[in-house]
């Protein structure tokens, strides 16, 4: 059966207005002049951007890599690419998916698609501890250490389809959010036919906890919702604390073949905002409402009443956004014109009052006209809303290819909603998110935006077919916004996080006892540990690496044989790194100063061959090799 379609005007109109914008970016207008920074004085903008030879930035901004698995690092003014996180993929670069460590971390996947970075947080502020990110594609989540900007933990989610909704933090870092896209049939394993997606196909909403001390994450609870798809996603402040929230789209509950998702995901007016209690998961999980699916405290929000309610949103939504005051829950839908504040306050009153409008699948829905504060009209296809500390918020918009600076409530009884649409400014082209200076806090710093644009024509020079990405920094500080730079980013950035340079601490080295590492049992600090065991056919090396030598530089071996070779880097002095490769065994380790790493490999092929460092190190870097003999 086929669904029938309905086609609004509304459509209609943002398809024609995005045929128009599209057809407009042809790149020609961006070479010289006025188009070449949207209208900005270029001398005050390259100004504002410029940070001397010697100066620091004042910002990290980490954004994510997309289907590249990675996460990128550049620092804001001056927008300039500084550091690739490898989270999800391989990484020549860092030796990262080669030792036996991260390869397991890799789980036996070559790449993932690492779509919202998250800073942890203290009472609502960055701590600078540790940045989370997702694998839409693999149903993971990731933890990366602040103290050495590596990936430390990748978290498999049982049940979990897509992994979209992820990872928005909680105020004090007790929870990282998750969910899924695309909804599929629960338990994960299980068989179903697409026939069957409206009773058989189940989304999830989770909460993955994270250890206070260690950052280790584990799969809280899970609570199991109708077919829609989970899309983004925020964690509640302040007054909203203990509440998670994620859009939702495709409320229709409808995937038929050949049928085409982007329209029977359109008939309904509105699709939904979800929200999850946290705290009461916490409890029903620990109870016995909870059971136990693949390894995972499984909740049906049916059992226990309170823990989750829908809002309706206008159609096709995508970003959720909490403000910083946390009373202000933003939300947009990609099809309406407009983003709609909701009141928590509001909220809270329809909750005890029960003021629904329906229920779904034992969750109620409370009444939109209860909770809605206001629409505003930002433009056309606003996607995600990010904040300033002077009570503005700030709108991407997809279609119009802009951002809308608007201002938070309170308004003015029966005011014409225009007048709060303050400004807007053009971007080149079609923006997706937009990331402001600790724009996810409590308290941002309302100086920085960067528009992370999805279409880029004519910013780059031309590379061939695909055209290079481009973010543009935008100033937010005077009574205007300013574009200031246009930088390229690797793809495909989906959401970024800017925090004070000052609150990160990263350390210049391993010291050899510093107990916030773990230690490793495989480290040695002179070349007299140094050396080759074996036993039965399997040998175990020890070697140190340190200017301009690795010891042992002779390792011999019996074709067939399993080696083992540990590396330690015994140098305590910054930037002293050394790497290990073998040639003709796709053996490639980079071991920072004070650093052990292992790789584990069979030694299948006989002959002679060369070993020597990667990473330039000292004058006599060329002179750092040995030979592995594999004896036939
Ligand atoms: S996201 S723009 Cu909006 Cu995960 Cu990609
Ligand atoms: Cu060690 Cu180059």
């Amino acid at each position: 059966m086929r669904a029938k379609v309905k086609l609004d005007y509304l459509w209609l109109f943002i398809l024609v207005v995005s045929l128009v914008v599209l057809s407009s970016c042809d790149g020609k207008k961006g070479k010289r002049g006025r188009g070449a920074n949207g209208g900005s004085d270029q001398t005050s903008a390259a100004l504002a951007t410029y940070v001397a030879p010697g100066d620091l930035d004042e910002y990290y901004l980490f954004y994510s890599g997309g289907h590249s698995g990675q996460v990128f690092v550049a620092g804001v003014p001056s927008m300039r690419h500084i550091c690739t996180i490898p989270v999800y993929t391989p990484y020549p670069g860092t030796g990262y998916g080669f030792d036996n460590e991260s390869k397991k971390m890799l789980g036996g996947y070559t790449w993932g698609d690492s779509h919202h970075p998250a800073l942890s947080e203290t009472n609502g502020d960055y701590d600078g501890r540790w940045l989370f990110i997702n694998d839409n594609a693999n149903g993971r989540v990731a933890r990366i250490d602040l103290k050495d900007f590596k990936t430390k933990q990748i978290l498999k989610i049982p049940n979990m389809s897509g992994n979209h909704g992820a990872t928005f933090v909680t105020e004090n870092t007790e929870y990282i959010t998750s969910a899924t896209r695309m909804s599929a049939p629960f338990p994960s394993g299980k068989y179903a036919d697409v026939t069957k997606y409206a009773t058989e196909y189940k989304g999830i909403l989770v909460g993955v906890t994270v250890d206070p001390k260690s950052g280790e994450m584990a799969v809280g609870w899970e609570i199991v919702v109708p077919p829609f798809n989970y899309d983004l996603g925020d964690a509640g402040k302040g007054p909203s604390a203990d509440w998670m929230f994620w859009t939702c789209y495709n409320s229709e509950r409808e995937f038929i073949e050949g049928a085409k998702l982007e329209l029977t995901a359109s008939q309904r007016d509105k699709d939904f905002i979800v929200m999850v209690n946290w705290k009461e998961a916490a409890k029903a999980a620990k109870s016995s409402k909870a059971k136990t699916v693949n390894g995972a405290k499984v909740i049906d929000p049916a059992d226990v009443p309170g823990i989750a309610y829908f809002i309706p949103l206008a159609k096709s939504p995508h970003g959720v956004d909490v403000a910083p005051n946390g009373r202000w829950i933003i939300g947009s839908g990609k099809l309406s014109p407009t983003t709609t504040v909701f009141d928590f306050e509001k909220i809270q009153k329809a909750i005890s009052g029960k003021d629904y409008e329906d229920t779904i699948d034992g969750i109620p829905v409370l009444t939109y006209t209860s909770v809605r504060e206001a629409e505003i009209p930002v433009g056309l296809g606003p996607l995600h809303t990010q904040f300033d500390d002077k009570g503005n918020a700030y709108t991407s918009l997809f279609v119009e290819t802009a951002v809308a600076k608007w201002k938070l409530p309170p308004y003015d009884q029966g005011a014409d909603m225009n007048q709060y649409v303050l400004e807007k400014i053009p971007v080149e082209y079609n923006i997706g998110h937009l990331c402001s200076a600790e724009g996810d806090t409590k308290s941002p710093d309302g100086n920085y935006l960067v528009a992370l644009n999805k279409l880029s024509k004519g910013r780059h020079l031309s590379v061939g077919p695909s055209i290079p990405e481009s973010s543009q920094l935008i100033d937010i500080g005077g009574s205007n916004m300013k574009l200031l730079y246009d930088a390229f980013t690797e793809p495909e950035p989906h959401y970024a996080q800017m925090v004070k340079a000052d609150k990160l601490n990263p350390i210049e080295v391993y010291k050899k006892d510093d107990p916030y590492w773990p230690k490793n049992p495989h480290a040695i600090w002179t070349p007299e540990e140094a050396g080759v065991k074996r036993s039965g056919r399997k040998v175990e090396v020890k070697m140190i690496a340190v200017r301009s030598f690795m010891a042992p530089d002779v390792i011999r071996v019996n074709k067939g044989d399993n080696v083992t070779i540990h590396v330690t880097n015994i140098e305590q002095t910054r930037d002293e790194l050394h790497g290990l490769a073998i040639n003709d065994y796709d053996i490639n380790l980079v071991i920072d100063p004070g650093e052990t790493k292992s790789i584990t490999f069979k030694a299948d092929k006989s002959g002679v061959f060369a070993f020597y460092c990667t990473n330039f190190c000292s004058a006599l870097h060329q002179e750092m090799q040995g030979y592995m003999l594999v004896k036939p």
